[in-house]
């Protein structure tokens, strides 16, 4: 993770970038700062190891932006853009969040998650087609469009996310040990790092698992002769389900853009993480904001991520 200062800098950054110089051309606040606050040209594992702003510095730039992005609201109008930033700075919340809970620092956990059953009802999804991604008008991310006809078969999905206890079960029931219920990548990062526990408990025994790796996700879901679902299946089940926005929920999809992408505003939002191994994930999480984590938003991590505040639900047929 990186350090929550840089988070801070990052944000007013970003801020200054799109709602003042992209949107009027005229210089950065601080073209000093632009690269250690650039997520690309200051990636994560150097960032502890930079000169960056002091806590009431960075609260201090991050407030000469604001002041700067409002003046230029009058001239220029409310546009995509400050969508873009307000949305932006909510993800790094998120993400902040992440850091908190690894340093087991208060902000990293749920005051409180609603409970669902061990044994979840499970939902019948008709097959045929369907419109997959965010339809034209209002702000959506790059990667969520176009808007596209998608055919799923008929498929049997949890109506609910897959509970502590229930995941505890898999875990008595020999799930880290069971070579034949995990793929071969899962089983070798599962053996280097000795993982034989999710990450976190928040809540109880009915509250939804969360801080589980893909590579446990699917484990899991074999263990009980189901599969993660889709992200197309996850889309167009999406309105009968419950309990999204809890925890995000890892599907078996490939990151990857829809047919016809367009890279908006910049390339490295979306388009430098295709075909790289990511895996999508949706619905959203308790540190998520529902302005960022709408039904059709697609988040994205690696495999073996397991800071992130992500769970699953399952699904049979199709
Ligand atoms: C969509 C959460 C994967 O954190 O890498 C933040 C969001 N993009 N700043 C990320 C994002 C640029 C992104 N995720
Ligand atoms: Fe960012």
């Amino acid at each position: 993770m990186s350090p929550l200062v840089w988070d801070l800098g990052h944000i007013a950054a970003y801020e200054d970038l799109w709602c003042v110089h992209r949107l009027t051309g005229e210089a950065l606040l601080r073209e000093d700062l632009a690269a250690a606050y650039d997520a690309f040209e200051t990636p994560r594992v150097v960032r502890g190891e930079i000169d960056l702003l002091r806590y009431e510095e960075a609260l201090e730039y991050m407030g000469a932006v604001r002041e700067r992005t409002e003046s230029r609201l009058s001239s220029f109008g409310v546009s995509e853009l400050h969508e873009l930033v307000v949305r932006h700075e909510l993800q790094h919340s998120e993400t902040m969040r992440q850091a908190l809970f690894l340093g087991g620092l208060p902000g990293g956990e749920p005051e409180d998650m609603p409970s669902f059953p061990a044994s979840p009802e499970w939902v019948e999804i008709p097959g045929g087609p369907f419109a997959m991604g965010a339809a034209d008008g209002g702000f959506a991310y790059d990667n969520e469009r176009p808007r596209h006809g998608r055919d799923v078969e008929v498929f049997r999905i949890t109506r609910t996310p897959v509970t502590n206890a229930t995941w505890l079960t898999f875990t008595e029931g020999g799930g880290y040990e069971r070579r034949e219920w995990w793929s071969d990548e899962g089983w070798a990062w599962k053996e280097e790092y000795d993982i034989t526990h999710p990450l976190g408990w928040a809540g109880g025994d009915d509250r939804p698992v969360q801080h589980v790796s893909w590579f446990e996700a699917d484990a899991f879901a074999r263990s009980l002769g189901a599969r993660l679902p889709t992200e197309q299946e996850w889309e167009k089940a999406s309105a009968a389900l419950e309990g999204v926005g809890l925890v995000w929920e890892w599907t078996s999809t490939e990151f990857d853009g829809y047919r016809g992408f367009r890279a908006y505003p910049y390339r490295e939002y979306s388009e430098v993480f295709f075909r790289r191994g990511y895996r999508v994930l949706r619905g959203g999480s308790w540190a998520a904001s529902p302005r960022v984590a709408t039904r059709t938003f697609r988040n994205w991590d690696l495999p073996q991520r397991r800071q992130i505040f992500s769970g699953l639900r399952l699904v049979e047929g199709g």
